[in-house]
């Protein structure tokens, strides 16, 4: 359960990612594979598995410092068990293993002890048939992959710092209360620490309920204009509501400041 649960997430993984890293095609590591001494390999109803991919978690570049986590895929025709063998190939051009034969199809490469450069991370293969030669193997894959120092990472990176919007003062041109028919000038002052644009909305509310009698729409204007005329002598709640956009989702608010005003 726990292998299908992780094959599982590397799919997921690769799937997310495979638009940006090149395929690691099956390459046979000629200069590695023993020529002229190897033992003849058993072929006698015992196929060697093969290889079907290489890849790491994340995509080619990335910088020194990032684990990158490597995964095999291999499959063996009899069902036997697959040993696997990692190695890398720097700048020098040699090729140097980095683990030695184990059951585990993955690898992290500590790349802080690599500079930046371009290297080959090969993977090697083999059933355990064939255990003759140290060397040997059945199939291989490499894959290209670049440490570079200035390109960001695939992880989200955390957003830049900012602050909400804050209401500094709300005030009326006139006081309350107002006969019926006055316009009422409503004024807002606010700060945003990041000097970005508060978008604002103001609400005219009845002060019992709290039910919504009237409102703006969301925009950078700082004042709003109650025009009385024709509405009941009551007590009505103003509020008033800021925003920069890049805290509140949808149309919260990030500050709100109300006051209650009365008409006669
Ligand atoms: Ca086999
Ligand atoms: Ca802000």
């Amino acid at each position: 359960m726990e292998n299908q649960f992780k094959l599982a997430l590397f799919v997921a993984i690769i799937g997310a990612i495979a638009t940006t890293i090149a395929p690691c095609i099956p390459t046979l590591l000629q200069e590695i594979r023993p020529s002229d001494e190897g033992p003849a390999m058993v072929t006698d109803s015992i196929e060697p598995p093969s290889l079907k991919a290489i890849n790491p978690n994340l995509p080619s570049p990335q910088k020194p410092d990032t684990p990158i986590l490597w995964h095999a895929v291999a499959e063996d025709p009899d069902g036997d068990p697959i040993s696997y063998k990692f190695l890398l190939r720097g700048s020098s051009g040699e090729t140097n293993p980095l683990t030695g034969w184990k059951d585990d199809n993955e690898w992290i490469w500590n790349t802080e002890e690599y500079g930046v450069g371009r290297y080959v991370i090969s993977v090697l293969i083999r059933d355990g048939n064939d255990e003759e030669g140290a060397l040997d193997f059945d199939d291989s894959i490499e894959c290209p992959y670049t440490l570079e120092e200035s390109r960001p990472e695939i992880h989200a990176q955390p957003p830049p710092s900012n602050s909400p919007p804050t209401i500094l003062d709300f005030w009326p041109d006139e006081g309350s209360p107002q006969v019926a028919g006055t316009v009422v000038r409503w004024n807002v002052q606010t700060e945003d620490p990041d000097s970005d644009q508060v978008d604002i909305k103001f609400k005219l509310k009845d002060a019992s309920t709290g039910e919504v009698l009237l409102a703006t729409g969301w925009g950078p204007q700082s004042t709003w204009s109650w025009d009385t005329s024709g509405w009941e002598p009551a007590d009505y709640m103003i509020e008033v509501q800021a925003r920069d956009g890049n805290h509140a989702s949808a149309d919260d608010y990030d500050d709100i400041s109300d006051q209650e005003y009365s008409i006669l």
